[in-house]
């Protein structure tokens, strides 16, 4: 492979290229209009410019991807995450442009991509599941009748979901109806495609994944597992690598069940297979996610693999280099992700200038970015800034350096969450390691972070009336009255 071009942009476009670079390998980069002064198109060989801001017009537009991969003389494309990263249908053309797709397969992607179809793939393994149906169900009377036999809480959840859409807790048989028929519905207009099944409600679960590699000549291996629980409305916050509830009995059976998962589904590449662990330390497979993943760097920094670089080495064809027994845990990371969303106000999303820039620097600090500093963040993507991480060789070694981390990172003109990230690394819950996927719903509240920052708050507070009053003077313009802090934040 000599030319890789990343269908991708901001941090993670970054990401790869490096590796590419490191390994001989000549990077293209995409872009879109909003995209022009980023850093990932500064850092490749060779720049294309696909279209509009919007990702429609730009990094979806996977048949001008191709086209110009084709021009160039491309022979690999990494998808990274988001956008064309699970799209069956990209990974195919990609495939008949006789280029090679950095990622599985087509089939792989579409049978992981349903998860009823993900669940008749692995019927012929023996992983546990969570106690459901694995068809999708229409008629209201059976349904009440199957969530009878399982037991309330039930949960109906929509074959093509993601991010906790068209999913629907049920407490009692009396809801069932209207709950079935809003989920329906909800999964019809977001994913086109409205079946829907039904499990038992796990009511406290964590949320582990198993990060896996698989080769083209029927290889694979598992690098143990990423604890995922720290989210918000389904949206991670912090993730970490180990988790501090597996044995390694426990990480033993998740790593070989989530191979299999893999082998269900002839997978080849990085890919992650999802589980929920309840209270009791049950494990189920919920489903897998075929692309690289945004947290993927704690597994990196706890195995010292760099999972670009396998990918490509995959891709290539290459032997996996590694044997499961050669691999082992070597402390422990955290990732935390900054977004351009304002805690104090619902999270949301900020957008503006990055006025100052400065991100933290210093052993076992890694900080993966797309934005420089004096850059406005579009509004058109994901809002996420950065991902802060951070290594010890202890649990406790890597929350103290991420605390520090934390406040050494300056970020001026748009709102982020690095105060939120400040108030998980420091609450009892997620220190003792006594927490579940519930943990922002029951323990976040604004004023928990408000407090913190009072003392700079109010410095800042009073030093911005005094520019504003000075500012007015200066001009001479007469006082407008009451500014519009929402829009004007400085
Ligand atoms: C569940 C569950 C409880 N019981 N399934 C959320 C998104 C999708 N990937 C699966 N999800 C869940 N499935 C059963 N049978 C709870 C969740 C869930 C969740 C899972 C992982 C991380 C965060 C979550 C937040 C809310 C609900």
């Amino acid at each position: 492979m000599q030319k890789i071009l990343v269908a991708n942009r901001g941090e993670i476009a970054l990401r790869v290229m490096r590796t590419a670079r490191a390994m001989g390998i000549k990077t293209v980069a995409v872009y879109s209009e909003a995209d022009r002064n980023s850093p990932h198109v500064r850092f490749a060989d060779e720049v294309v410019l696909l279209g509009p801001p919007p990702s429609n017009q730009s990094y979806l537009r996977s048949d001008l991807i191709i086209e110009h991969a084709k021009a160039l003389g491309v022979d690999g494309i990494h998808p990274g995450y988001g956008f064309l990263s699970e799209n069956a249908k990209f990974s195919q053309a990609v495939e008949d442009a006789g280029i090679t797709f950095i990622g599985p397969r087509p089939h792989a992607i579409s049978v992981m991509g349903s998860k009823l179809a993900a669940k008749e793939a692995v019927k012929a393994y023996d992983i546990p599941m969570v106690p459901g149906i694995d068809e999708s169900i229409t008629d209201i009377a059976l349904a009440k009748k199957i969530a009878g036999e399982i037991g309330y809480p039930i949960l109906i959840k929509a074959s093509a979901g993601g991010g906790g859409k068209g999913m629907r807790i049920v407490e009692k048989e009396k809801d069932i109806e209207e709950q079935m028929k809003r989920a329906v519905s909800e999964a019809t207009s977001a994913f086109g495609d409205g079946s829907v099944f039904i499990e038992k409600y796990v009511t406290s679960p964590r949320h582990i994944e198993i990060q896996v590699l698989a080769d083209q000549h029927g290889n694979y291996l598992h690098l143990f597992e990423r604890e995922c629980s720290i989210q918000r409305r389904h949206q991670k916050v912090v993730e970490e690598a180990p988790s501090s509830v597996l044995t390694p009995e426990l990480r033993k059976r998740m790593g070989e069940a989530a191979i299999d998962v893999a082998r269900a589904c002839d997978y080849i590449g990085a890919g992650t297979v999802e589980f929920l662990l309840d209270a009791d330390h049950n494990f189920y497979f919920l489903e897998m996610n075929t692309r690289l993943q945004v947290e993927h760097p704690v597994t990196e920094l706890i195995t010292g693999l760099d999972l670009v670089e396998e990918q490509i080495r995959v891709a290539r064809g290459e032997v996996l280099r590694h044997k499961q027994e050669d691999l082992s845990i070597t402390g422990h990371a955290l990732e935390l992700r900054v977004y351009a969303e304002d805690p104090l106000d619902q999270f949301l999303p900020s957008v503006g200038k990055l006025l100052r820039y400065r991100p933290p620097q210093g052993p076992n600090i890694r900080v993966d970015d797309g934005y420089e500093e004096g850059m406005d963040i579009p509004i058109y993507y994901d809002p996420m800034l950065s991902k802060l991480i951070t290594y010890g060789q202890s649990r406790g070694g890597a929350i103290k350096r991420m605390l520090e981390a934390i406040g050494q990172y300056e970020i001026e003109g748009v709102a982020n969450t690095l105060s939120f990230g400040r108030f998980v690394c420091e609450h009892e819950a997620f220190t003792s390691g006594d927490f579940d996927t519930h943990f922002v719903k029951k323990y976040f509240t604004p004023d928990a972070i408000q407090q913190h920052g009072q003392g700079a708050a109010e410095v800042a507070a009073k030093l911005a009336t005094h520019l504003y009053r000075q500012k007015f003077r200066e001009l001479d313009v007469p006082d407008a009255g009451q500014p519009n802090w929402k829009s004007n934040r400085l």
